[in-house]
């Protein structure tokens, strides 16, 4: 395999054979491995399964259309999380197997050239790599109090990559965006199956389409996409909630006017706060797309309500991201968030990537409540307190983790 050099990593160069072979996955019925307690206020008990294509062991949220969730100890192993432990979430069926030598990605409406893409087509225009953290809405929306119905996540409903590919601006600008242009509306080859339902499709203002981070990726982490992740391709769009980031995308129009489709204008709405927090059974209010993600740091050493043994220091670690900036500083405090204490920041991939964090607290031997909180680099620390809204997203307060020393 030839390399590529982009943003200082080296990312193999993906060749029709290694493409072909990421799409011979096949699923297979789920079989239990364990249980595993995700710590919700009642009915947290999860199986996992290592049953699914390309996948190792997974918490299991539903077969079909899969939602499966990365244990929180995969994210304390790694600043990448691997693909084969990677979160997947579908809302409708969708191929098992895509041939890449036939997969076609159209780009049409307001543009001056509608366009065909092969991939081949896609690997001739300027490659870009870009560290992302891929982040569900709903992540953590188990943890709600009041709970929330929709997919009962912990925190594993998230996972950072190197994700490779061409930027999307460019694939616009081969097609020639007509002026006038006010979004762009993104589709994959998932289909409701039930007619009346609307297909799965996502739009970003023309702004943001066009700007150099988003990407058309084919590569994570050196590797294809698996299937369950969007093989052949998927959308990327850095600091953004994932359910833009568009899997098998193979359908790119741009409007002329917005996007009033069902998944825009309906759903994934939240209040028009900068937490998207509001009181259970408030009036709706104002409601506004789900965009940009919030600063967060997530302890991935520790399980809520596990026992340490005693220690001078007892070492704390986890993994921070900035939302849509940089991650500035994680402190760590086990008295309320009367005082803090700095932890160490681990390697930088990029304001989009998560930042692992290590520190420690004296913790004398007794029950205890662990906080870290982040702030990014625009100065957005994350609240103390929980924030709530009821489809449960924008998780954004601090987790706390309660410990026992003993
Ligand atoms: N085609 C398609 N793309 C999609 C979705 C989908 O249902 N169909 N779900 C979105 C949502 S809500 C999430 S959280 C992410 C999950 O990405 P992952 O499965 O690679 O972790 O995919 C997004 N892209
Ligand atoms: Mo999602």
């Amino acid at each position: 395999m030839a390399s590529a050099e982009t943003r200082g990593y080296t990312i193999p160069m993906l060749t029709r054979r290694t493409l072909i072979a990421s799409a011979l996955a096949a699923p297979a019925a789920a079989q239990v491995e364990r249980s595993v307690d995700l710590g919700f206020a009642d009915n947290g008990m999860r199986p996992t399964t290592r049953a699914f294509p390309q996948k190792g062991e997974m918490i299991l949220q539903r077969s079909t259309p899969p939602l499966l969730e990365t244990p929180l100890s995969v994210f304390d192993a790694a600043d990448f999380t691997p693909n084969d432990r990677f979160f997947v979430r579908w809302h409708y069926p969708f191929p098992l197997a895509v041939d890449p030598a036939r997969h076609r990605l159209r780009v049409g409406g307001h543009v001056a050239k509608p366009l065909s893409l092969s991939l081949a087509d896609l690997a001739r225009l300027p490659r870009v790599a870009i560290a992302a953290v891929n982040q569900c809405a709903g992540n953590g929306r188990g943890l709600f109090n009041p709970r929330i119905p929709g997919a009962q996540w912990a925190n594993g409903a998230m996972g950072n990559a190197l994700w490779e590919g061409v930027r999307l601006k460019d694939v616009l600008a081969l097609a020639g965006v007509k002026g006038g242009a006010v979004a762009v509306r993104f589709g994959g080859l998932d289909t409701p199956g039930v007619e009346a339902s609307p297909d799965f499709e996502k739009s970003l203002p023309i702004d943001h389409a066009l700007t150099d981070d988003v990407l058309v990726a084919w590569g994570m982490n050196g590797q294809p996409l698996p299937l369950l992740n969007g093989f052949p391709l998927r959308l990327v769009v850095p600091g953004w909630y994932s359910t833009y980031w568009i899997k098998m995308l193979d359908s790119i129009t741009v409007l002329d006017k917005a996007d009033e489709g069902f998944w825009m204008a309906k759903a994934y709405l939240q209040p028009a706060n900068p937490l998207a927090d509001t009181q259970p059974g408030a009036p709706a209010g104002s409601r506004v797309p789900v965009t940009t993600m919030r600063p967060r740091a997530i302890v991935t050493n520790i399980a809520d309500g596990a026992k340490q043994p005693p220690r001078a220091v007892t070492p704390v670690q986890g993994v921070a991201f900035g939302g849509d900036h940089g991650v500035k500083m994680v402190e760590l405090s086990a008295d309320g968030g009367r005082s803090w204490v700095p932890a160490q920041l681990g390697p930088d991939h990029g304001r989009y990537s998560f930042r692992r964090f290590r520190g420690g607290l004296a913790l004398p031997a007794g029950k205890h409540i662990i906080m870290a909180r982040t702030t990014n680099t625009a100065g957005v620390a994350q609240p103390l307190t929980q924030n709530w809204n009821p489809s449960g997203y924008n998780r954004a307060g601090v987790d706390p983790v309660r410990v026992e020393i003993a």
